[in-house]
């Protein structure tokens, strides 16, 4: 990839923390990335707006000036955004946008469970490969009146084009992991044409001339996915790597989370070829917002897979250590956690063993 690969002078990192909580864990996300020091290029961040929030001030959830900036940024961190469940004229989900315009095809999302001394082999420990860009996500929906009633429907595009290139990066996933294990989340049985166009086309990346044979070590498997979320709960240790169509990705990693404790340490990243924006996989929690309490380990894990990405393995290591060692000592935590500490104990926490 051509950003892995440019040696920097230094790192510009768009921030975007936008709505509610956002506003609490983007700064911790911030604080982790300084504390790091040489292990990265010197960091310059860039505060951008998007969201709620602003659309309700300027009637823009998404300004253009937040995209162009972040064409000039090496990477970005977004924070949270309070999208309204109804739908709001003028208004469009700015992180559904942005994965759109900047490409980036990948929502990669692992989810480990902390072993309870260091060294002991995590209950969990799984990576959701979310395809990013379509399924329902593309939001084409209309409201029409029938007969008996109104009637609303909703196009699902399912592309090969997509499906290949997120079964490619599950694939390069898996090699680097020593499971090395692939399972295909669909329904097939019942959307035959959309999830059986996704499953096939997965199925068949391994087999694909321009690969060489490079994944012939990994081994597929394949569920479908009410199944699936059913042997997650059971049975988690059998998930390395998963790969879905965007919704069901979205609805899986918020399932597997519940597994390690809490969404507030289920850390992602945005992923193409050309950036990368890291993102929690949890949203802006208006019912904590402005409290202090918010868990920021899932945005500082996100810095840290960012940086992974970015090929700083040696400053996100030791991002992903600390975090390790706060949760496993459990002293200080968020209530999420079961604790009593504020959003700036734990960060000051990590920061202290990073
Ligand atoms: N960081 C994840 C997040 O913000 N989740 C809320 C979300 O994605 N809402 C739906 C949307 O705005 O598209």
């Amino acid at each position: 990839r051509k950003m892995a690969t440019a040696a920097r002078q230094s790192l510009k990192i768009g921030l975007i923390p936008a709505d509610g909580i956002g506003h609490e864990v983007i700064p911790a996300a911030r604080a982790a990335i300084e504390a790091v020091g040489s292990d990265i290029p010197k960091p310059e961040f860039v505060d951008l707006l998007a969201g709620w929030e602003v659309f309700t001030r300027s009637g823009v959830a998404l300004p253009e000036e937040t995209v162009d900036a972040l064409k000039e940024c090496d990477c970005a961190l977004f924070g949270s955004v309070s999208s309204p469940s109804r739908k709001v004229t003028g208004y469009s989900s700015p992180i559904v946008a942005l994965r759109k315009k900047l490409d980036l095809y990948a929502n990669i999302r692992p989810v480990v469970s902390v072993a309870p001394t260091a060294g002991e082999k995590p209950d969990v420990d799984l990576i959701v490969v979310r395809e990013n860009t379509e399924c329902l996500y593309v939001k084409q929906e209309e409201l029409t009146n029938g007969e008996k009633g109104k009637e609303a429907r909703a196009t699902r595009l399912i592309t090969e084009y997509a499906s290949r290139r997120i079964g490619k990066m599950a694939f390069e996933l898996a090699l680097n992991r020593p499971r090395k294990h692939v399972t295909i989340i669909h329904k097939s049985n019942v959307l035959s044409v959309t999830d059986g166009l996704f499953r096939e086309t997965v199925r068949g990346v391994p087999s694909l001339p321009e690969v060489n044979g490079r994944f012939d070590d990994v081994t597929i498997a394949e569920q479908l996915v009410d199944s699936a979320v059913y042997r997650l709960f059971r049975e988690p240790q059998i998930y390395d790597v998963m790969v879905a169509p965007n919704l069901y990705g979205d609805i899986i990693s918020d399932a597997a989370a519940a597994l390690v404790g809490s969404l507030g340490l289920v850390p992602s990243i945005n992923a193409g070829d050309n950036f990368v924006m890291g993102e929690p996989v949890h949203g802006s929690a208006p019912d904590i917002a402005g409290k202090g309490i918010a868990n920021p380990i899932a945005s500082i894990r996100s810095a840290a897979l960012m940086l992974r990405y970015l090929k700083y393995p040696q400053a996100a290591d030791r991002i992903d250590k600390a975090v390790d060692e706060v949760i496993r000592e459990g002293k200080v935590l968020t209530p999420d956690l079961g604790g009593n500490s504020k959003t700036n104990e734990v960060l000051a926490e990590v920061l202290k063993r990073i």
